[in-house]
């Protein structure tokens, strides 16, 4: 038996230890991951206007500072024909008292930054993924042939994410399809009757969130199948490809008929939209995952349970194999280490701490989120040392009036006005679900929108970045 963590010689793949050896430069690679509106591309803006306008002042770093290096990365060059996170219009809605635009499209932030304290100097190029939280929903095909990926919906839908009676419909319709329209409109009804039902595991993710990056939502999961009822289910009208039954394998399933068809069109999409992301991933040391604990409260136990399902398959990608009992299950393993980087570290971050009033809740947050993500983090496989759970609003929008318990907040995103009211509180544990529905009372959070000085390099107030921010560059004391 090959242990991972007794061989394994370095988190960092051999290809990334020649290239910091001789670029004199660290690079640490960051996979910021979380579900639509956790609160992901908030953060990235607030991280970056932090890093190229440190002040020490308003984010300590344990004596460290931060300044941007003299080649300037925050200016862009794209790197391997990957899109940099657009920083400018981002921090640009922010100023103007608006939130940044849901994300569309991946991309990274890449900064290069002297780090100084004392005597001790580093020189590290930081770069941070934002993608659609819509597409951690196609991340199973990574590493899956098209059966493959088969045979992990029937496991996930009819089990790990819950048994799922539109999926056991569908696989039904299925078997029995003469002609791929029926075969299409059978799976669209089993997308709809899922998101009806809270699932953020919509696959392939173009449907939810088009190639044209325009979100389709809906009411019910008949306003949710009419607006994708044009969206292919896939790349485009002509490689569209739905998961095929175990029913569908036999020799003389009907449905058979379409195998080779689905297999040409699934590895194309994974070509053309999973793999670019997640061959930038297979180099990350960092891993962060967000959750919007306030709006899992607002939103009731089904959206509990789609996300706690949701983000342990994220993690879970990161995991590392710990094991290996045969020859060629050891060599892959050898090979892996090799070849890979293997996270150092993961961090779930509670977000929006500032709707919340006083550290009594904010540390309620945290638990709450170490009860849904800590079994998570632990099957990782890594020291409990490199696990983390952390609050933060990486944006603060709201002043505290402790002594009035009452918080103060621009509620309206079309006027300044500032509004006093009072907060709610966060539960010690998450609500018995029987007793706990969509728009509960008692989790009245209310949305703000941000207010803050608008000169580039005055970065926005936040809370708790500062704990994220030693986390990812690792900034111990000197
Ligand atoms: N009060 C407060 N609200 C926040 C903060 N961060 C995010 N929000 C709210 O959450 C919403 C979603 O934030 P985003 O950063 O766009 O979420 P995302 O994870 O990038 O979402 P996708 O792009 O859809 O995957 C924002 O429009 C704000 O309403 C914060 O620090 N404080
Ligand atoms: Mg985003």
């Amino acid at each position: 038996m090959y242990n991972a963590r007794t061989f394994a010689m370095s988190n960092k793949s051999i290809y990334r230890t020649i290239w910091e050896t001789i670029s004199g430069e660290e690079r640490i690679r960051v996979a910021v991951l979380g579900s639509k509106g956790s609160g992901k591309t908030v953060f990235l803006t607030s991280l970056a206007n932090h890093l190229l306008n440190h002040d020490p002042a308003r984010c300590p770093l344990n004596g460290w500072t931060v300044t941007p290096a003299e080649s300037d990365l925050a200016a862009g060059v794209a790197s391997d024909g990957i899109p940099l996170y657009p920083y400018a219009d981002a921090r640009k809605c922010l100023a103007e008292g608006r939130w940044p635009r849901k994300t569309k499209d991946w991309s990274v932030l890449q900064l290069a930054l002297r780090l100084r304290n004392g005597k001790r100097r580093r020189d590290v190029r930081l770069e941070v993924l934002d993608l659609p939280g819509e597409r951690v929903a196609d991340f199973p095909m990574l590493g899956r042939s098209y059966r493959e990926w088969c045979e992990w919906m029937g496991h996930a839908f009819g089990g790990v994410f819950g048994s799922s009676d539109p999926y056991k419909a569908y696989c039904a319709a299925a078997a029995s399809a003469k002609e791929l329209p029926e075969l299409f409109a059978a799976y669209r009804r089993f997308l709809a009757d899922e998101y009806a039902a809270c699932s953020l595991s919509l696959t392939p993710s173009t449907v939810k969130l088009g190639r044209d990056a325009v979100s389709r939502t809906g009411a019910s999961a008949e306003d949710f199948l009419a607006n994708i009822a044009d969206v292919p289910i896939g790349l485009d009208a002509e490689r569209q490809f739905v998961p095929l039954p175990p029913a569908c394998f036999k020799s003389d399933a009907p449905c058979r008929q379409w195998l080779k068809q689905f297999e040409r069109s699934y590895n194309a999409y994974r070509r053309a939209v999973v793999s670019p992301i997640g061959n930038w991933l297979q180099d990350v040391n960092q891993l962060f995952y967000f959750v919007d604990v306030l709006g899992l409260l607002q939103r009731g136990p089904d959206v509990y349970n789609a996300e706690k399902a949701f983000g342990a398959q994220a993690l879970h990608m990161f995991a590392r194999p710990d094991s290996a009992n045969s020859l060629v299950r050891g060599l892959q393993w050898l090979l892996d280490t090799f070849l890979r980087t293997h996270v150092d570290g993961a961090t779930i971050v509670a977000t929006k701490a500032d709707l919340v009033l006083s550290e009594e809740n904010r540390s309620r947050l945290k638990n709450l989120a170490r009860r849904m993500f800590g079994t998570a983090l632990l099957n990782l496989g890594l020291d409990e040392r490199h696990l983390d759970v952390l609050s933060c609003a990486a944006v603060r929008t709201t002043d505290e009036y402790l002594h009035e318990n009452a918080l103060g907040a621009r509620l309206d995103g079309a006027s300044d006005a500032v509004t006093t009211y009072r907060a709610a509180d966060v539960p010690d544990d998450w609500p018995d679900s029987a007793t706990w529905g969509i728009g509960d009372a008692r989790f009245d959070f209310q949305p703000t929108f941000p207010r803050f000085d608008r000169r580039e390099d005055c970065a926005p107030p936040h809370l708790g970045l500062q704990d994220i921010l030693l986390r990812m560059l690792s900034l111990q004391p000197v």
